[in-house]
């Protein structure tokens, strides 16, 4: 089993798109272990997009990660990163395939209501960064059987 890291981003939270991010990756059979809502401090903000430090969008990114809150959760299955990951879509909302959450909701690469970890490595740091170990819950569903 994987743990990835998706945030619902100010503007996911602000158009009332929390519950359709949260029930798309509940439909496809991924599992919510970890979920809260929350401001993002300039320092978690700086701290998660570190990589993206001295970019053109770097300022503007953080700006927009920290203008409103966000509901950050962990999500947990088999492959999960590159589930959530393809469920998401392609970072710029106008190459995302229809039938993904940015293809089917979002116009604009500064504006595409979720993140999800992109790999084993930042999946690790991002929910160590955004989550204490009390705050996760390890639990057997039992429809769980019938999704493996
Ligand atoms: P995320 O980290 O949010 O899941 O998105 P991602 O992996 O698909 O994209 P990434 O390359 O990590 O970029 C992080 C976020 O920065 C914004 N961005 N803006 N050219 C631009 O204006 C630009 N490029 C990236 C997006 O909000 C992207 O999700
Ligand atoms: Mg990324």
């Amino acid at each position: 089993m994987e743990r990835t890291l998706v945030i619902v981003k100010p503007d996911g939270v602000q158009r009332g798109l929390t519950g359709e991010v949260i029930s798309r990756l509940e439909r496809r059979g991924l599992k919510v272990v970890a979920l809260k809502m929350m401001n993002v401090s300039r320092e978690l903000a700086e701290q998660h997009y570190a990589v993206h430090k001295g970019k053109p969008f770097y300022d503007g990114l953080i700006d927009y990660i920290t203008s409103s809150p966000v509901v950050v959760m962990i999500v947990e299955g088999k492959n999960a990163i590159k589930a959530v990951r393809n469920t998401v879509g392609a970072t710029n909302p106008v190459d995302a395939a229809p039938g993904t959450i940015r293809g089917d909701f979002a116009m604009d690469i500064g504006r595409n209501i979720v993140h999800a970890s992109d790999g084993p490595e930042t999946a690790a740091f991002e929910t160590s960064l955004w989550f204490s170990e009390d705050e996760i819950c390890a639990y057997t569903r039992n429809t769980d059987t019938w999704i493996y």
